[in-house]
């Protein structure tokens, strides 16, 4: 008979540039709300590498400044998991805009950490797809499938 087989939902975050002196604060808060910490790693990402992982920005008014800014000095790079990992940790960090989580979502981690639209502290996958693909962007060397809840996942 096959072993009970848990199926745990994973996600990417990031700690952005401007929060990175907060990065022990916040990795406490991750753990205090229940996330595993499955990878970690500081990288410094070119602005060619931080163009790619932003691609479906392209184009946008906002796109070159959000390069500047994401290449402009180290990240934090993570893979949590836990229950519906990819919504918990989006409710978690709050609206894009921090001056808007600040009203709407008092005390999320943007409304905390985050200074502009551009420099809001955190990032998260904002879906199943998108976990996938910036997981695979991040630890290529050292790849772990994100798992939909239900989905089925081969035996380890
Ligand atoms: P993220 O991807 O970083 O988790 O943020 P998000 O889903 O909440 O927002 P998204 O629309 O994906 O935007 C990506 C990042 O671009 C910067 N941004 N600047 N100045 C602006 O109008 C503007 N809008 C977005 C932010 O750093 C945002 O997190
Ligand atoms: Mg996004």
């Amino acid at each position: 008979m096959k072993p009970p087989q848990i199926y745990v939902e994973r996600t990417l975050a990031i700690i952005k540039p401007d929060a990175m002196n907060k990065a022990a604060e916040i990795e406490d808060i991750i753990l205090r709300n229940g996330f595993t910490i499955l990878q970690k790693r500081k990288v410094h990402l070119s602005p060619e590498q931080a163009s790619d992982f932003y691609v479906e920005h392209y184009g946008k008014m906002f796109f070159p400044s959000l390069v500047a800014y994401m290449s402009s000095s180290p990240i934090t790079v993570y893979v949590l998991a836990k229950d519906k990992a990819i919504s918990a940790w989006r409710e978690l960090i709050g609206p894009t805009n921090p001056f808007k989580a600040r009203e709407t979502h008092p005390g999320c981690l943007r409304d905390t950490y985050g200074k502009d639209q551009t420099r809001n502290a955190v990032h998260g996958s904002d879906s199943f797809i998108s976990a996938q693909r910036e997981i695979r962007f991040m630890f290529h060397d050292n790849v772990i499938e994100p798992i939909a809840a239900g989905q089925e996942c081969k035996d380890y």
